[in-house]
């Protein structure tokens, strides 16, 4: 029976295409709370998200699925522990043309560990069009050493398509039952 309500977080470095995700995927407009950014953010992107972004997405059950993208910026990381709350799992978008993906891509897997652990996790590495390498498997080898095999796609945040394959294989890897 539908009509279940899931909630999912997306997670990453400032402009890995967080908002964009939720854009392309929401039914709704989406909620964005993003402001000129104030600090070294400014030098990457000029908006950035402060607070949250929120979307929703209605899967052909009747479920829907309540998307959540947290801030970038480190030092609004309070946020994300009020966000992981009643969360089923975050997708982690890796922006693959910033100077370091895979200490990224460490670093947030690193920071959502314990949530993680009784939760799910997918990876996104966007931006791939401009910057193909590292390649995905080199992604994978730094999930693997740290004891993780989760979805793995490279993803274009704005390509509906996309962001559908991998919140699709994030509520797999959860609950089989649940299909995006
Ligand atoms: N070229 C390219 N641009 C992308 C891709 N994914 C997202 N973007 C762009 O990256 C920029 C930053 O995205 P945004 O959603 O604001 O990032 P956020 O900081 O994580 O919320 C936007 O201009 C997006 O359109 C991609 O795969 N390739
Ligand atoms: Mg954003």
């Amino acid at each position: 029976m539908g009509e279940r309500q899931h909630k999912i977080l997306f997670s990453g470095p400032v402009g890995a295409g967080k908002s964009t995700a939720i854009r392309s995927l929401s039914d709704i407009r989406p909620v964005v709370t993003d402001e000129l950014a104030s600090d070294d953010t400014s030098r990457r992107k000029q908006l950035t998200t402060v607070a949250m972004d929120y979307g929703v997405l209605h899967l052909d059950d009747g479920d829907q699925v309540h998307l959540y993208g947290t801030p970038g910026q480190e030092r609004f990381d309070f946020m994300w522990d009020i966000l992981q709350e009643g969360a089923l799992g975050v997708v982690i978008l890796v922006d693959n043309a910033m100077p370091e993906p895979l200490a990224s891509l460490g670093f947030f897997v690193d920071s959502y560990r314990e949530f993680i652990g009784r939760t799910g996790v997918a990876v996104g590495v966007t931006r791939t069009d401009l910057a193909p390498a590292p390649a995905l498997e080199h992604h994978r080898q730094l999930l693997l050493d740290r004891g993780l095999n989760p979805p793995l796609f490279t993803v274009d945040a704005r390509v509906r398509d996309d962001v559908a394959l991998l919140v699709e294989a994030l509520l797999c890897s959860i609950d089989p039952e649940v299909a995006a």
